[in-house]
Formats: structure tokens, C-alpha cells, sequence
């Protein structure tokens, strides 16, 4: 999925120099030195169009959605169900019913194990997750197996950092209620062949939930090629604003789920003796929405569409393949997480010095990566360390950015050598 520069059709370039300048941020010094942002995979940066839509909205068109009959709410109304129809169509989802905004993936994860899963798991079900998902795809469904008495299950995976199918196959049976999986580790970097296993669990009868976190920005997605039920991802990591997300969810399954939270917009009629719900995918949006954030989300895709998702993956590609080189090459250099399918993150550890240690001079050279647990404490047990650092790339960094990195790297490991 994310090498489709693989396939037969040729992939037109992109060029990332000339993209950079719509994005204002990056052009700035940090510890005097040029920004390089290798921190994609906890957020992207904004293209001033998305900035200029949200500026805009507030502008000329804010106003509450669904509500008013006057024009300003007709606008913001025609702009926020554009925004939805943006997104269907991003995601390649049958029917905007299937599309229902939250404050991102955490959100999205969270209504499905309140709403799905509070209405179907009994005590004596399971609910089978991977040995590398984010926190926010484990917390909720450990919440959902203290209020049920399910018992949560773990697909391991290997030292390369892949799922394993035969265990994942034997973990399922007629007791899986529900398989919640990761489209792309945000610790490792690794692709999940997400189809062959939501094939594996519908035929055990369970339903798969997607984690598209880290997947959405950096490649073609489409619900229906995948096969699965339900599929997270939050606006900021794909360029969009923060606060605001997307699950996607089949009609069948949404239609028969209870509401999640209760306000306003999602009912129907309302007395003190009982309410009835909205249609979809109104029923699972309580209260005032982010507006302006879908507003954001849609600037976005309308930007990442203007570049072209096999581009993207294409480019991301090319700098995950040097940038690994340059790792193979570097001594006292590890990469962690080494999957055959992997998106351009690349988590490491520098031998004898602390991924904090190294985030911090990396910062005082400008390069920006994440360090820490990712928000995935199983995948840093798994391997046995306290933390990693992290580069992770998005459609505007370029090999500049790679060298950048490698010269501070030699830096870290020179002061430390001392
Ligand atoms: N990962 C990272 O630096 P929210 O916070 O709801 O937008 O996304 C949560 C989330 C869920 N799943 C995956 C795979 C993720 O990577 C993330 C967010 C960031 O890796 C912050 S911890």
C-alpha cells in the first residue's frame, strides 16, 4: 500500500523544495539553525491554504451548523457538509452516513468500544489487539474488558517488527467479538496487511477496527479495498487542524449501534419520558461540532489530492530507503523496527546514549524527531528499551533534511564519545 511507486503506473514526481513554501513554519530558524521537522508522525505541519481556510471561515462564514435558517448558517452548514463529503470521498467510503467527525483517532477508537462495543461484548467474548498498537488502541478496550468481563487478547509480532499471521489465526475464534489493528506503527514504522486480516476475523465472525493514524496522510486509503468496519484517524497528522477527526464506520454496523454521547444535533425528538435519535451520522455527533476544523480538514485533502496520494507515498519512499541506508551505515546506530512493508518513520537508538539525550541535541541543531515510549509502552517492553528516538518524514522534507539529521547524529555521538 504504501510503495505504489512498485507497481506499473508511473508515479509523477513530487517536488518537495517547491512545496515547503506553503508551509510558513518551516521557514524559520530553530537554535539557530533552519528548521528541519522530522516530527510528522505526531503532527504535520499546515499548508497556509488550510490555515487561510480556517482564517477565512472565521472571516465570513461562522456560524452555527444545522440550526439557523439564516445565511450564515447555511453557509457554514454547505461548508461543513462539504467537508464530509471530502472526506467520503478521500477514504473511498460508500455514503457520507459512514463518516462521522470526532476530536480525532483517540475519539474515534473510544466510540467504538463505548458504543459498539458496550452493546454487543459479553464476559465470555474477546477482543484481540496487536502486540504494536498506540495506546489508544489498547486503553480503550481494556476499559471496555473491565466493564464487561471480555478478556483482552495480543497478536505478537517478530524482532522485525511484523505481525505474525499464524498466531494471529490461532488467536481467533468464535469468542473474537472484535479485532482492533493499526494500518501503520507509529513506533516502528511497520505496514499492516490489513485486508489478509480483516479477512482472517470476519471469518472468525468478529469485526475489525482500523487505527488509520498513521496511514491517512501517507498514501492512498480506501475503507472498501481494506475490508474493515470501522477506521480512525485524526485531521493533524494529516495536515489538517487539530481537534478534529474522522471514524469511518459501515452503514450496517452505525445504524444498529446505540449513541454514544447525548446533546443536541444528535436527536430526533426529545421529551422527559424518552428521545429518538437523529439519522447518521448526526446520531454519533453531540453538541457543536469543530466546524472550522472541518473546514481545516478539507483545505487540507484538497491539498494532498492537488499533489496526489501516489506521489506522496512515492516520495516518502524514496527518503524512508536513504534514510535507512544512512542508518545501516552509521556505527552504533539501531534501527528498531525493520518491517518488509514500512512507512517513512524511522525509530532508533544510539548506542550508550539516552534517545532523550538525543532528541536534545538534535534539537540544538534544529532537527526536530520525537523521543520517548510513542505512546506505545508494549512495543518499547517488546524490544527491550526504556524509549527510542524517532524521525519521521511527511511530503515536504527532502534528503537536505536526512543529511541534516545524519550530520547532528555525528554530533550527539561525538559529544558522547568524549
Ligand atoms: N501518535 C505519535 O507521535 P490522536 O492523539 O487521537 O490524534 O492520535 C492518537 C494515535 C493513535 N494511533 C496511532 C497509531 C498514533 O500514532 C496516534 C498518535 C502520535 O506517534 C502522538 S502519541
Amino acid at each position: 500500500m504504501m510503495n505504489p511507486a512498485a507497481g506499473l503506473e508511473p508515479v509523477a514526481a513530487l517536488d518537495a523544495a517547491a512545496l515547503r513554501r506553503d508551509f510558513p513554519i518551516l521557514h524559520q530558524q530553530i537554535n539557530g539553525h533552519p528548521l528541519v521537522y522530522l516530527d510528522n508522525g505526531a503532527t504535520t505541519q499546515k499548508p497556509a491554504s488550510v490555515i487561510d481556510a480556517v482564517a477565512e471561515f472565521y472571516h465570513h462564514d461562522n456560524a452555527n451548523v444545522h440550526r439557523g435558517v439564516h445565511l450564515l448558517s447555511q453557509r457554514a452548514s454547505d461548508r461543513f457538509d462539504s467537508a464530509r463529503e471530502q472526506v467520503r470521498s478521500l477514504i473511498n467510503a460508500a455514503s457520507t452516513a459512514e463518516v462521522i467527525f470526532t476530536r480525532g483517532t483517540t475519539e474515534a477508537i473510544n466510540l467504538v468500544a463505548q458504543s459498539y462495543g458496550r452493546s454487543t461484548v459479553k464476559s465470555t467474548d474477546e477482543i484481540l489487539v496487536s502486540a504494536m498498537e498506540h495506546h489508544a488502541n489498547i486503553v480503550p478496550w481494556q476499559l471496555l474488558c473491565e466493564e464487561t468481563g471480555a478478556t483482552l487478547r495480543v497478536a505478537p509480532m517478530n524482532d522485525s517488527g511484523e505481525l505474525l499471521t499464524d498466531a494471529f489465526t490461532e488467536l481467533l475464534s468464535e469468542k473474537t467479538r472484535i479485532v482492533a489493528l493499526t494500518h501503520v506503527s507509529n513506533a516502528l514504522g511497520t505496514v499492516n496487511p490489513v485486508r489478509t486480516f480483516a479477512r482472517l476475523a470476519h471469518a472468525a465472525g468478529a469485526v475489525v477496527v482500523v487505527d488509520g493514524a498513521q496511514s491517512v496522510a501517507h498514501g492512498p486509503v480506501d475503507v472498501q479495498q481494506l475490508e474493515c468496519d470501522f477506521f480512525a484517524f485524526s485531521g493533524h497528522k494529516l495536515y489538517g487542524p487539530t481537534g478534529i477527526g474522522v471514524l469511518y464506520g459501515r452503514e450496517a454496523l452505525l445504524e444498529d449501534m446505540p449513541p454514544w454521547q447525548g446533546g443536541g444535533d444528535m436527536i430526533r425528538t426529545v421529551s422527559f419520558e424518552g428521545s429518538t435519535w437523529n439519522t447518521l451520522p448526526h446520531k454519533f455527533e453531540a453538541g457543536t461540532p469543530h466546524i472550522a476544523g472541518a473546514v481545516g480538514l478539507s483545505a487540507a485533502i484538497d491539498y494532498l489530492n492537488g499533489i496526489g496520494f501516489d506521489a506522496i507515498a512515492a516520495h516518502e519512499q524514496a527518503l524512508l530507503g536513504c534514510a535507512t541506508e544512512k542508518a545501516k551505515s552509521q556505527a552504533g546506530m539501531r534501527i528498531i523496527g525493520n518491517a518488509s512493508d514500512k512507512a517513512a518513520i524511522v525509530s532508533f537508538e544510539l548506542e550508550g546514549i539516552h534517545p532523550h539525550d538525543v532528541g536534545t541535541i538534535l534539537d540544538s541543531a534544529g532537527v526536530t524527531i520525537r523521543t520517548g515510549h510513542h505512546c506505545a509502552m508494549p512495543v518499547m517492553q517488546f524490544f527491550g528499551v526504556p524509549a527510542t528516538a524517532r524521525a519521521s518524514f511527511g511530503l515536504y522534507n527532502t534528503t537536505d533534511d536526512i543529511d541534516a539529521l545524519f550530520v547532528a547524529i555525528d554530533k550527539a555521538q561525538a559529544l558522547f564519545a568524549r
